[in-house]
């Protein structure tokens, strides 16, 4: 008797729909059937964060009709389950010859060539109901409960996440949506820093803590709207105390992930201007007092207060900043933020060596604005936790507004500003299609 052949496919949907069943079905007619099972990292990497876990995924699969056997897929790509199992036959879905999946079968077809494995494609169905579907389970994640918690479970299984700033609910869908295929792996960010500086400049404001609160909340709830990534909010100084509690609790309850509060008092100016403009350091124990107020304020264990030291912006140097952020832990900061404002890193690796010293657990936030030339993979292997990318978006629209402002006054028409610098009339009213 003939061999039984044998058959894999991918499943990296925590949604199993009538289109999953009869493919998988299609797929065990062929021999026996293993089903790789993405990883919850994959699955949140190229698509979303997954409602169930990797090993909910797993027994769901092991008992649908016709999976012969269950295996982990760590890797979007097909190396690892094509190398181990060798399948006579890969079973997928045709909308992988165009988008973002396009290299992974091209790379799948040269593993089964290496072999003489062969792809079977089965027409994708475009079901109006499973798009609904999936549409709902991804408004899932805005839910306050569900998107509170993500940043911390991202940092446990990543390592390092990367944040980008965003001041409106566009560019939180630019922080949400963009992602760029490299060698088979898709990049995007992982989640939004809704910057003190963006929220006041792109009000026309000066980032001295003069847009209040409720304005802030504004920003905060147009860019929760539109978007599921976790969110970081620049808390400034946190002002005083006895309100900080109160924010605290507000910014859990709607689903923020952590706030980053700076160790400065009074009149608050942006560091990036350091001893140029006067700005006042707080005292340790007042600011671990707002840390543990803060803390105890707290209604969940998601919601993280991240203790931001302005030693190295204020050039007070590396030991008093070690001082401060081991004191800030000490009284519940479940991250430190550490500042400079230098164009070399050295003070920032300085930092983090000696603070890992000591301190292997608690998150590591930097934010790269002038010491731009350090790649993520860099601070990860010194063992930072969260890199923010705080102003990016804002110092890039603004140049290019100008212009186009100024091409118009220049021509004493809109021809030439519209041509050379604007987006199509048609692509503009289609960004943003209706529900
Ligand atoms: C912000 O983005 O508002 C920050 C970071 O606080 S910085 O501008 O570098 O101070
Ligand atoms: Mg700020």
């Amino acid at each position: 008797m003939a061999e039984r052949k044998t058959v894999f496919m991918s499943i990296g949907t925590d949604v199993i729909h009538g289109g999953h069943i009869e493919i998988i079905g299609q797929a065990a007619q062929l021999g026996e059937l293993t089903v790789g099972v993405l990883t919850d990292e994959v699955v949140a990497a190229y698509k979303r964060h997954p409602l169930l876990s990797c090993e909910e995924r797993m027994k769901i699969a092991a008992g649908l009709k016709g999976v012969a056997h269950v295996v982990k897929q760590n890797d979007i790509g097909y190396a690892a389950p094509l190398r181990a199992l060798k399948p006579d036959y890969v079973v997928h879905g045709d909308d992988w010859r165009e988008g973002f999946q396009k290299p992974v079968r091209e790379e799948c077809l040269q593993l089964l060539a290496e072999y003489g494995g062969e792809l079977v494609e089965f027409p994708y169905s475009h079901n109006r109901e499973y798009d609904r579907l999936e549409a709902a389970a991804r408004s899932q994640l805005s839910i306050p409960d569900l998107r509170r918690g993500r940043l911390k479970w991202l940092i446990e299984k990543k390592g390092l996440v990367t944040c980008m700033e965003a001041h409106n609910g566009l560019t939180g869908l630019i922080a949400e949506k963009t992602a760029v295929m490299e060698n088979g792996v898709i990049r995007q960010f992982d989640g939004m820093w809704v910057s003190s500086l963006c929220d006041s400049t792109i009000k026309g404001k000066p980032d001295i803590e003069l847009v209040d609160f409720s304005s802030r909340l504004n920003t905060i709830n147009e860019i929760m709207e539109v978007t599921t990534k976790p969110m970081i909010l620049d808390g400034d100084t946190g002002g005083l105390t006895e309100h900080f509690v109160y924010t605290v609790r507000t910014l859990e309850r709607i689903g923020v992930s952590a706030v980053i509060i700076e160790d400065k008092i009074g009149l608050k100016r942006n560091s990036l201007f350091g001893t140029e403009a006067h700005q006042q350091q707080d005292s340790i124990p007042n600011f671990c007092h707002k840390i543990s107020e803060g803390k105890r304020a707290l209604k969940t264990k998601d919601f993280m207060i991240i203790a931001r030291i302005e030693s190295l912006i204020l050039e007070q140097g590396l030991d008093d900043a070690l001082k401060r952020a081991f004191a800030y832990v000490e009284a519940g900061a479940s991250g430190i933020m550490i500042h400079s404002r230098r164009r070399e890193p050295d003070e920032v690796f300085a930092f983090i060596r000696r603070f890992r010293e000591k301190n292997q657990h608690t998150i590591l936030v930097v934010v790269p604005t002038s010491y731009n030339a350090v790649t993520e993979d860099e601070f990860k292997s010194r063992g930072a936790n969260v890199v923010i990318y705080a102003n990016h978006l804002i110092r890039s629209s603004y140049p290019a507004m100008q212009k186009t402002a100024e091409t118009i006054l220049r021509c004493r028409r809109s021809k030439e500003a519209s041509e050379q610098f604007c987006m199509p009339i048609k692509e503009i009213l289609s960004l943003i299609p209706e529900e």
